[in-house]
């Protein structure tokens, strides 16, 4: 191989490192290699890989990774995505650590009593063995293996990591935590009212005349699409957003609202019912496009007033209405729903009434315009490591029929399922799962004691337990609370395949050094447990036993994946990541709705049935509970457990803060950086305070991350596991009122 000059795309590294002030932060040369290096660069000194950032992210971020003598040299957003766009966050640039980081779970590990960090070294056969034994003994005890618990989410989205789901159901039914915390509410919304989730092409936000970013923060949840918004703002677009919280996104608008937190739905149907008296109505989108506006116009005239969603919403009623016939007559206009908006117990229904705005103003299926809020649409994979048989036999839950339709002796009739629970009430499920009872729990990708809710709670569901086995990078405070922990690859040491809910790329994530230490990948964890479950007992696991990786990430591709993107073989993912071949960068554009009309459902019978009401109507949101309003967002940092515990990151994330407004401050005594302690019928939490007008006088602020340094910050001492309205259509169970959450504070 010729050596070639890196110019372009390593340029662009250099930015992007510099415009995080990574260069100056990060201590590593792995990292940004001096001055001298860098003018001697040469791409042909180093192997270079494709790789995907596979973290729960709208950005999914597609990576190129220099290696050279088998290390990760330092890595680069690929120039060749518009998306990626040749820069990656903060975060992702602290990736090259990870592998190598001190703290990592480096082998299989056996903790003598939970929480007494008296952990000790193991090889991955006793690991398997000690694992392997007690689900044959649960099987032999229960009659089903039911009696194991499987929680997964989003540590990591590679398409290959379903095969940790795929090892369950080759070892028999068991219980699995279904649903999600992240969007459910929001996706059955968009069910309803188009019959699915479907947003547009980020990248046509340039075209949008007029933006409402509404509960969403791209500042820091998905900072590859700032600079969509801010080129549709150079066009002459107004960029309106819209939080309790002043954002960085809102600080990047023209005009920013500061709403009573969960009266989004008022302030929807104010504007729409602004819209609706001064004619902007488009009469062709909803009445040949749509179905039942009348219905949805006359509740409108008839409940609605801009007052009241003045008063609902502490927006001013002159506000309303600028903004109102603003976003109207702006053509195209479109709205980004965030999912934060929709962590209520309204949050269903206020997601159905800003659907309802976009629609009437006949912004939907209109490239620039759309209702914005995520899509699977690249993700038809094979699932080939997900789909695995249950071994001939398996007994299980009989599915949805009452028990005594069948006949148990000689099964006649019956059909057996995995038992699912709502993962996000895991502590409850735990305690009151019987018949049997959750005795075994394996989690991966998901780190339940940092991101489940009702910690104090989870923690006498975990003590129920008999056996935790977590798979997992790092020593986060599940495995705390674990008997073993797995180690598991990282992205350079896996291969799979990558998609994003957001935008319409698609990378290949190649190996590109060996797993360290003894880690294994899930599929491969899934292999030695398969090859022990049958060593012990014969046929009791059907997941195959000796798996290439690389083939395994192949056998996931298939010809609508291959035509959607325009490739003829996977391979040439290597060249770069490819990108959706759109007939339009507009969802919907031909206006054929997946609703049981195929119209845009203003009034969905569907969602009524479902318990809910047929038109988009206000829902009044949870009563508080306590003096202050708790928000506990996503930080910019981190994302999740992830990144804040890493020794590079501890620069950014020096401390956990809660954020207060300094009038509330002062009437409780409290001052800029005192000790405070939260609490609520759930817990309590300490941490410094910060003093902010950002956030609203009756509110609290703190992010969630996990900070992994001696320190217990921990928000989910503080959030119970109230349910949304909204989410178990779609997801299997509804999602989780996250910010309707109350707190007290006084000083520590
Ligand atoms: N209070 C509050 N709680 C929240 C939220 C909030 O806003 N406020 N947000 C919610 C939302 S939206 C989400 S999505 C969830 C996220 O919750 P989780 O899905 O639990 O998210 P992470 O912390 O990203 O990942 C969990 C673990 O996966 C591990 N991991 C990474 N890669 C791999 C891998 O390849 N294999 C295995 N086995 N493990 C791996 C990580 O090290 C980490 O410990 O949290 C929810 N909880
Ligand atoms: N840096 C970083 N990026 C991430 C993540 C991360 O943890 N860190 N997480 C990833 C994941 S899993 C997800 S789900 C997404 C989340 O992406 P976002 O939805 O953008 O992020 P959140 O922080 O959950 O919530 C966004 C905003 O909603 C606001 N909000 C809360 N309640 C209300 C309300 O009642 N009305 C309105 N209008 N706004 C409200 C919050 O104040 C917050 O600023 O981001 C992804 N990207
Ligand atoms: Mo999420």
């Amino acid at each position: 191989m010729t050596a070639k000059k890196c110019t372009f795309s390593r340029r662009r590294f250099l930015q992007g490192a510099a415009a995080a002030g990574a260069a100056a932060m990060l201590p590593c040369s792995l990292l940004v290699p001096g001055k001298a290096e860098a003018a001697a660069f040469s791409e042909g000194d180093y192997q270079t890989f494709r790789n995907a950032c596979p973290r729960n992210c709208y950005d999914t971020c597609s990576i190129k990774t220099y290696v050279k003598d088998g290390v990760v040299k330092f890595i680069e957003g690929a120039s060749e995505s518009t998306y990626t766009d040749g820069g990656l966050c903060v975060k992702g640039y602290s990736y090259t650590r990870r592998p190598y980081s001190p703290d990592r779970v480096k082998y299989p590990m056996v903790q003598d009593g939970r929480r007494s960090g008296k952990w000790r070294r193991v090889s991955w056969d006793e690991a398997l063995d000690m694992i392997a034994k007690k689900m044959l003994k649960l099987k032999e005890e229960d009659g089903s293996l039911l009696g194991l618990g499987m929680t997964k989410y989003s540590g990591n989205f590679g398409i290959t990591n379903y095969g940790v789901e795929g090892m369950m159901s080759s070892l028999g039914y068991t219980t699995r935590f279904v649903g999600t915390p992240c969007w459910p509410a929001g996706i059955d919304a968009q069910n309803y009212d188009l019959g699915n989730m479907w947003c547009n092409d980020p990248e046509d936000m340039v075209k949008a005349r007029y933006v409402i970013v509404w509960g969403a923060n791209p500042a820091w949840c998905s900072v590859h699409s700032m600079k969509y918004i801010m080129e549709a703002k150079r066009r002459g677009a107004k960029v309106v957003v819209v939080d309790p919280v002043f954002t960085q996104t809102a600080a990047k608008g023209d005009v920013y609202w500061q709403p009573k937190t969960a009266s989004d739905g008022a302030l929807a149907l104010g504007m729409a019912r602004h819209i609706l008296d001064k004619g902007l109505v488009d009469e062709d989108f909803v009445h040949n496009y749509g179905l039942g506006f009348d219905e949805f116009a006359d509740y409108l005239r008839d409940n609605v007033t801009v007052e009241w969603a003045a008063e609902q919403s502490g927006i001013p009623a002159r506000d309303i209405m600028e903004v109102a016939e603003e976003f109207a007559t702006a053509d195209p206009a479109t709205i980004w729903i965030g999912y934060g908006m929709q962590r209520h117990t309204n949050g269903g229904a206020s997601v159905r009434s800003i659907d309802a705005l976009v629609a009437m103003t006949g912004n939907v299926g209109k490239e620039g315009g759309g209702a914005r809020y995520g899509h699977l649409q690249t993700w038809g994979f094979n699932y080939h490591a997900l789909i695995q048989k249950q071994p001939e036999g398996s007994k299980g839950f009989l599915g949805g029929a009452a028990k005594g339709e069948f006949d148990f002796t000689s099964g006649s009739g019956a059909s057996y399922t995995d038992r699912t629970v709502n993962i996000n009430k895991t502590a409850q499920a735990i305690l009151d799962t019987t018949d049997p009872a959750i005795r075994m729990l394996w989690v991966s990708c998901k780190n339940p004691f940092g991101q489940d809710f009702d910690r104090p709670k989870l923690e006498k569901a975990f003590d129920k337990l008999e056996m935790v086995v977590t798979v997992d990078q790092f020593f986060n405070e599940t495995v705390a609370n674990s008997d073993i922990v797995l180690p598991v690859t990282t992205l350079f040491e896996e291969w799979t395949v990558n998609a994003s809910y957001w935008h319409y790329w698609l990378s290949v994530n190649e190996q590109a050094i060996k797993p360290m230490f003894e880690t294994k990948s899930n599929i491969e964890i899934a292999a030695a447990l398969s090859k022990k479950m049958n060593e012990l007992s014969p046929g009791s696991c059907t997941f195959p036993q000796d798996i290439d990786t690389r083939e395994w990430m192949a056998k996931e591709f298939n010809q609508g994946i291959y035509d959607m993107f325009g490739i003829s073989d996977w391979t040439e993912l290597r060249n770069g990541p490819v990108k959706a071949r759109l007939k339009s960068s507009a969802a919907w554009s031909d206006k054929k709705f997946a609703t049981p009309s195929g119209k845009y459902e203003f009034k969905s019978e569907l969602c009524e049935q479902h318990g809910h009401k047929a038109l988009p109507e206000f829902k009044v949101g949870r009563e508080g509970y306590d003096e202050f309003r708790l928000l506990t967002p996503h930080t910019k940092f981190g994302l999740h457990s992830q990144f804040v515990n890493l020794d590079w990151m501890h620069e950014y994330n020096k401390e956990p803060y809660i954020y207060m407004h300094p009038k509330a401050a002062a009437e409780k005594g409290i001052g800029d950086l005192d000790m405070v302690r939260v609490f609520n019928k759930v817990g309590e939490q300490k941490a410094r305070v910060k003093l902010t007008d950002n956030v609203a006088e009756d509110c609290l602020l703190m992010y969630e991350a996990w900070f992994g340094r001696g320190n217990d910050y921990n928000v989910q001492n503080l959030v119970d596991d109230e349910s949304a309205d909204m989410g178990a259509f779609k997801a299997g169970a509804p999602g989780v009122a996250i910010h309707d959450q109350f707190a007290s504070v006084e000083r520590a």
